[in-house]
């Protein structure tokens, strides 16, 4: 194969060692990968250039290396205009924290931008730590950068930014010194999940457990698909009384439980399974599709002119809607497409026609005692976090056939968009809880964590003396960094599935095994079985 490009920072990689052809299996292309590599380079650029010049980091350049960090991130940018502006963005604000380097006759590099060759090429150990700390950072880019639209920042994420993408331009490190700084990204992004967690529910409310229909009612409608809350709270305002419907697909399902946003009447429901099924669900949709973040699949030509980006997203050819959030040209396409003549009845991977959602730390916090004496009296066996990313690998049945075999006396939590394979099922009730919790979407991971941390301390022990077990499912970058946080964490004997990362290399596994006990996932009947044998 013509070695054309090489990227390996998500889990349908190419023979789960690299795509390394023409275009990748997710359908980027060398030559947007090229684009990619040579953005994060300068933002290496730009963080060498912030050294010293600390005081002359704006608002807005934090903002900007976020935006180029999501913009990296797996189903996100294809778009290699939008690529090519966001280089030269960050070349003008280098130029703005370093000028006399632009004109220097003897250039010391000190500034330079990194040439992503130099990493891709490096000894496996060296690229395995920094691959975690650059796909780590892309994926807390994201985050931050939802935090940030709501008007969320804090000073201690955005510093990181710029620490972390200069040791991953820093050739003469070794293991020692890039250790630590992996274990800081798990630490930083538990702040930036708090942030986030902070934002969503101070602008929105604290989200309510939610039965949400997968009917979608006749006429117009528009699908919202992504994580971004604040596009879709700008879509319902500017659908209010147009007769338009709105339904949330993949990672916007949560949106259903915030008080702000289903206060909505026209918010009505969830439609599609997963993100990877989008270029099948999408083909006879009657409606436009909006995307606010990944996953974003390359659209087929039959549905292409329904599908409309925001914020990083993008895709040639395709309608952007721009900072002014003006959804014009979605509601017109709406209205033109009229939606369908009558109710269409829908149902999830399982057959299943509603989901639950809106299970975050609050509303399970609130039920905290019924969960503690259902515990004691032996009601609650188990706890499961069956969370995580979906993806194409037909291995990933595993967590369908896990939650089914999982007994009736335990819990099921989850969150994120891996839940479409079972969300849809009716696991009945435990001690008067429901037996299966979506807590939401991946970054509420951080409401997992918040009540695996209330329960410890209400059993006056650590998290991983529970009886809670961390089955995870993993495709993109954002998965990194929660893997991390939960590392950083403490917490050990993490299942992962459905294949490890192309870039652990086997030193490295060796230390996150020893020192976590992190392992792949199996089949559901033996991992369950080690799993309650084990506790
Ligand atoms: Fe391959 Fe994933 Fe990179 Fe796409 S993002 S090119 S599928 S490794
Ligand atoms: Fe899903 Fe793409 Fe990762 Fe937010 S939307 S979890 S895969």
């Amino acid at each position: 194969m013509d070695n054309k490009m090489f990227c390996f920072q998500c889990e349908q990689t190419a023979g789960c060692k690299g795509c390394m052809g023409s275009a990748g299996v997710c359908g980027k292309k060398a030559d947007t990968a090229a684009l990619q590599d040579q953005l994060t380079g300068a933002l290496i650029g730009l963080a060498r250039a912030t050294e010293g010049n600390e005081r002359l980091v704006l608002p807005s350049t934090d903002k900007l290396v976020m935006e180029g960090l999501f913009a990296t991130i797996t189903n996100v940018n294809f778009d290699n205009d939008s690529i090519s502006d966001f280089i030269q963005r960050v070349e003008e604000e280098k130029k703005r924290l370093v000028p006399n380097c632009f004109f220097c006759a003897s250039s010391c590099g000190r500034n330079n931008d990194y040439d992503m060759q130099k990493l891709w090429t490096a000894d496996e150990d060296i690229r395995s730590l920094k691959s975690l700390i650059l796909f780590g950072i892309r994926g807390m880019a994201a985050y931050a950068y939802h935090a940030a639209v709501l008007g969320y920042f804090d000073s201690d994420v955005n510093h990181f930014f710029y620490k972390a993408l200069y040791c991953v331009g820093a050739d003469d490190w070794g293991m020692e010194e890039l250790l630590p700084i992996v274990m800081e990204v798990g630490e930083v992004n538990l702040k930036c999940m708090a942030l986030l967690d902070k934002a969503n529910t101070e602008t929105y409310g604290n989200p309510v457990p939610t039965k949400v229909t997968l009917t979608v009612e006749k006429g117009p409608f528009i699908v919202i698909t992504g994580h971004d809350l604040y596009d879709l709270k700008q879509l319902l305002e500017q659908t209010k009384d147009k007769g338009i419907n709105i339904y949330t697909h993949g990672e916007m399902l949560p949106a259903h439980g915030y008080p702000e946003l289903k206060k909505y009447p026209h918010l009505k429901g969830n439609f599609g399974t997963a993100w990877q099924n989008q270029q099948k669900e999408f083909a006879d949709l009657p409606a436009p599709i909006l995307f606010t973040t990944n996953c974003l699949m390359p659209p087929k030509a039959g549905y292409a002119d329904r599908v409309f980006t925001t914020e990083v997203v993008s895709y040639p050819e395709l309608v952007h809607i721009g900072e002014d959030k003006d959804f014009t040209p979605v509601i017109e396409k709406a209205l033109k497409l009229g939606g369908y003549p009558e109710d269409m009845h829908f149902t999830g991977s399982n057959g299943g026609d509603t989901v639950m959602t809106g299970f975050g730390h609050s509303a399970v916090l609130s039920a905290a005692d019924q969960v503690i004496d259902a515990v004691k009296a032996g009601t609650i066996r188990h706890f499961f976090l069956v969370g995580g990313c979906d993806g194409t690998k037909p291995g990933r049945n595993y967590y369908t056939e896990f939650v089914k075999q999982t007994p009736a006396d335990s819990v099921i939590l989850t969150l994120a968009c891996g839940k479409y394979r079972f969300n849809d099922l009716d696991l009945g009730t435990v001690g008067g809880l429901p037996r299966m919790m979506d807590m939401g979407q991946c970054n509420d991971a951080y409401s997992a964590i918040k009540v695996a941390a209330a329960l410890a301390e209400a059993f006056g022990c650590s998290v991983n003396d529970l009886p809670l077990s961390m089955v995870l499912s993993w495709y993109e970058q954002k998965a990194v960094c929660i893997l991390l946080t939960l590392l950083h964490l403490g917490i050990q004997n993490i299942l992962l599935g459905p294949s490890l990362p192309a870039f652990i290399s086997p030193n490295v596994l060796n230390f996150l095994v020893e020192n976590y006990n992190i392992a792949p996932v199996t089949t559901p009947e033996e991992d369950l079985k080690k799993i309650l044998g084990m506790k």
